[in-house]
């Protein structure tokens, strides 16, 4: 199942290249970095973001027993070193990444999507395509597996992150800031990340993700 849901996610890769419209991605990037993850422009992670209160689904993929569990994407807590697999989440040695959903139990007006990870190598790098729903369309899928294109079931496609592009396959630690020109990336209640591994010379391409934040713009 992986090599095909890899093979998909290529062709999805290379299908895309549509303009991003009003999301930006700022990627940040500390060679060495430490435990307090701050960035020159992509924000300090924050434990008490909207996100903390989601509930994390696997849909495609496994998790790696070694890694934390999906509480460590929201718990507030980061790494305190570069190589500290229990207080990461990431996807299993020798699989290609994984498809992950959040659930944010009520749709908000979403600010920015900021995503962390640290690790020396080649696990320390991020790529991932972010899909967002409300949950409105008749189509919608809320736990699209295996070959479902999400686009088909009522998901938006926000952007692709793969911060190779701009810092290669150097390791170190990551912060990346989904946002948008206008100040809001819109009204979403789901949020569907599909991971794709930093590289597949070996197994350990799969990123070490420290903490995912959802920000919401706050209510008027
Ligand atoms: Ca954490």
């Amino acid at each position: 199942m992986n090599g095909k849901f890899l093979f998909a996610i290529v062709v999805t890769l290379s299908l895309i290249s549509f303009a991003h419209g009003q999301v930006t991605v700022t990627i940040d990037h500390n060679p060495a970095g430490t435990g307090s993850f701050k960035f020159n422009k992509v924000p300090t992670p924050v434990k008490d973001d909207a996100g903390a209160q989601g509930k994390w689904l696997l849909l495609v993929g496994e998790l790696d027993p070694n890694g934390a569990s999906f509480s460590a994407l929201t718990d507030g807590i980061l790494p305190t070193r570069q190589d500290q697999p229990a207080a990461n989440f990431f996807s299993s040695a020798g699989t290609f990444g994984g498809r992950f959903r959040l659930d944010l139990g009520k749709v908000l007006e979403i600010a920015q999507v900021n995503s962390y990870s640290w690790h020396p190598n080649s696990r320390g790098p991020q790529v991932y395509l972010l899909y967002a729903s409300d949950g409105a369309d008749p189509k919608f899928n809320a736990e699209p597996k295996d070959y479902v294109d999400p686009t088909t079931a009522g998901w938006k496609l926000l952007t692709i992150v793969d911060t190779r592009q701009k810092y290669g396959s150097m390791g170190g630690q990551y912060g990346v800031s989904v946002a948008a020109a206008g100040g809001t990336l819109g009204k979403y209640r789901y949020l569907l990340f599909d991971t794709v591994a930093t590289e597949t010379d070996d197994d350990w391409g799969n990123t070490f993700y420290s903490e995912i934040d959802v920000i919401e713009n706050a209510p008027k």
